[in-house]
């Protein structure tokens, strides 16, 4: 059995500082995390469910809860001078002292799929973390949140399902690690996962179909058509959980699609929190992440809270959803 700090210490020198920052950013995430699975698995006995009014989207008091958890812990870290949430309007940026030495911002949804936990589905937090750009000693500024994803440090997830897993990408592969209650450590069950070479699952909300682009439509047609050689028609599989469908995507071979829609006509998923770390992850998995016509992670975000259409999962159905797209322009 080796846990993760173990794990991390072995591979410091692959993160971009070996100093050990890495282990102090992960260690933060992984004590948030510990704090949620906590919490969401006693949910329904404290009063921190229930919805609140927000922007936009209805927010969970566990969201926000969450936010409020992660946010502390990383607080508590030098390493970071500031983070962005999808709980948050704007960055929050540390101004104690040590914090404006860190040399990393952090972005997150805390609680992805929040409304989930009331009926007892899996959801998931999502992190992403890169270099901050602005001097060292400053208050951090937008700038440094505002990075394409191909900036990216390193990202990963917590799936808080039958078993509550840390999976993570430092740049050097995918790891995963499940987290043992009894001991209070995730210790490492799936080394430098990879997507299987062929993928047999696609998750999309159906319910959207007809508001969707032509070229989503007919490639999920193609899903549906049978072709043995192939391996269609497809299983369709979704949970309603990004964090969710993107891990059983992963370890069994599928896509991910959330395409835009009439009401999310960029797309529903947030750019910065959401498609980028699971697009570094992908790539790092041998996948890809995609927002219809091209690689995610190139593009260059204008908005902390921007939304973007998002294909990810086996290279070889988001480059088939891609030519589908191409093939049939709006
Ligand atoms: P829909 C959860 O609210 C979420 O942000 C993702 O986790 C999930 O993939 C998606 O929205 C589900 O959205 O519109 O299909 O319910």
């Amino acid at each position: 059995m080796k846990t993760l700090d173990e794990f991390i210490v072995e591979k410091q020198q692959e993160f971009s500082q070996a100093t050990g920052d890495l282990t102090a950013l992960l260690s933060a995430i992984k004590l948030g995390a510990k704090i949620i699975n906590r919490d969401i698995n006693k949910a329904g006995l404290l009063d921190i469910l229930g919805e609140t009014g927000s922007r936009g989207e209805v927010q969970m008091n566990l969201d926000l809860h969450a936010n409020e958890k992660l946010k502390a812990a990383l607080k508590a870290r030098g390493e970071v001078a500031g983070i962005a949430s999808e709980e948050e309007e704007k960055i929050v940026i540390f101004n104690n002292e040590r914090s404006q030495n860190g040399k990393y911002v952090i972005l997150m949804a805390p609680l992805d799929g929040a409304e989930n936990v009331e009926v007892n589905v899996t959801v998931g937090t999502i992190f992403s973390i890169y270099r901050r750009i602005s001097p060292v000693g400053q208050p951090a500024t937008e700038e440094d949140f505002l990075q394409p994803g191909n900036r990216q440090v390193a990202a990963g997830y917590v799936v808080y399902g039958s078993s509550t897993m840390l999976v993570y990408t430092t740049g050097y592969g995918v790891h995963a690690f499940t987290y043992d209650p009894s001991l209070g450590v995730f210790c490492l069950s799936h080394e430098k996962v990879r997507y299987p070479e062929k993928g047999t699952m696609y998750s999309v909300n159906q319910g959207n179909y007809i508001k969707f682009p032509a070229g989503v439509k007919k490639y999920i047609k193609y899903c549906q058509e049978q072709d043995e050689a192939t391996l269609r028609p497809y299983h369709s599989r979704y949970i309603g959980s990004l964090v969710a469908d993107f891990h059983r995507n992963l370890l069994k071979g599928g896509i991910f699609m959330y395409p835009s829609t009439a009401s999310f006509p960029q797309g529903k998923l947030r750019l910065l929190y959401e498609c980028n770390p699971m697009a570094f992850l992908s790539e790092q998995a041998g996948g890809k992440g995609s927002d219809g016509t091209g690689r995610i992670l190139d593009i260059t975000p204008e908005q902390l809270h921007q939304r973007s259409p998002f294909f990810v999962g086996v290279c070889s159905m988001v480059d088939d959803a891609e030519r589908f797209i191409a093939q049939n322009p709006e």
